[in-house]
């Protein structure tokens, strides 16, 4: 390890990976929204760099971390209730507009985005593990792939640095764009 040949970071996937068939939801927070808004803006970009439309990526907001596993765990459960076919027979009867290719029903793999910087207090450590766990169990309970994508640094720096606008000469990279790439993996996942 730590020679020429090291890979830092995840290898891509050996599964070629079509995502034009899948919906998928990003939640993110308000807080450090400075940091946040290029971690989902790499996120949406690696989505549709693995096909998926720009009209099936769904993208709500939150407060704060801790607002995140709740929140995904309550959109994914009214995406599971809503059908495709009522939803279209709905939209046809109310005359809705709809664009093209716009799809619904379940969501197919959800990115919960936020940023967690330590602060002088304990809240740092209290909301970085229950926010850790909730997503996990979201994405367990739900059985829709929940991707981590909270950044948990210990300085602004560093937040900036896995957010790709780094503020010295190298940017750093962002991480937002592994999470769009793991969604598309998880949600196309089978035997
Ligand atoms: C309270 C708080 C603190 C101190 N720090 C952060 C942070 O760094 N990142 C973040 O996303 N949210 C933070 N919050 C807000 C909490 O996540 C949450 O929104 C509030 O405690 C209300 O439940």
């Amino acid at each position: 390890m730590g020679g020429d040949d090291f890979h830092k970071g995840v290898k891509p996937s050996a599964q070629s990976l079509d995502g034009s068939s899948l919906r998928i939801l990003i939640v993110h927070t308000r807080w450090n929204q400075e940091i946040v808004d290029p971690l989902v803006t790499g996120a949406i970009t690696s989505l549709e760099q693995q096909g998926v439309k720009r009209e099936n990526i769904v993208v709500r907001d939150v407060p704060g971390a801790y607002e995140l596993p709740g929140a995904a765990q309550k959109l994914i459960r009214q995406s599971q209730q809503q059908s495709n076919l009522v939803s279209n027979i709905v939209d046809d009867l109310l005359n809705t507009p709809k664009l093209n290719d716009e799809k619904r029903g379940p969501f197919d793999a959800a990115i919960c985005v936020g940023v967690l910087i330590k602060g002088s207090t304990m809240h740092f450590e209290y909301i970085a593990e229950a926010v850790s766990q909730g997503i996990m169990r979201v994405g367990l309970e739900t059985g829709v792939p929940t991707v981590f994508g909270v950044l948990t640094c210990l300085t602004d720096d560093q937040a900036m640095q896995r957010a790709g606008i780094g503020r010295g000469e190298d940017k750093g990279h962002n991480h937002g764009l592994d999470w769009g790439t793991a969604a598309v993996e998880m949600a196309l996942l089978k035997l």
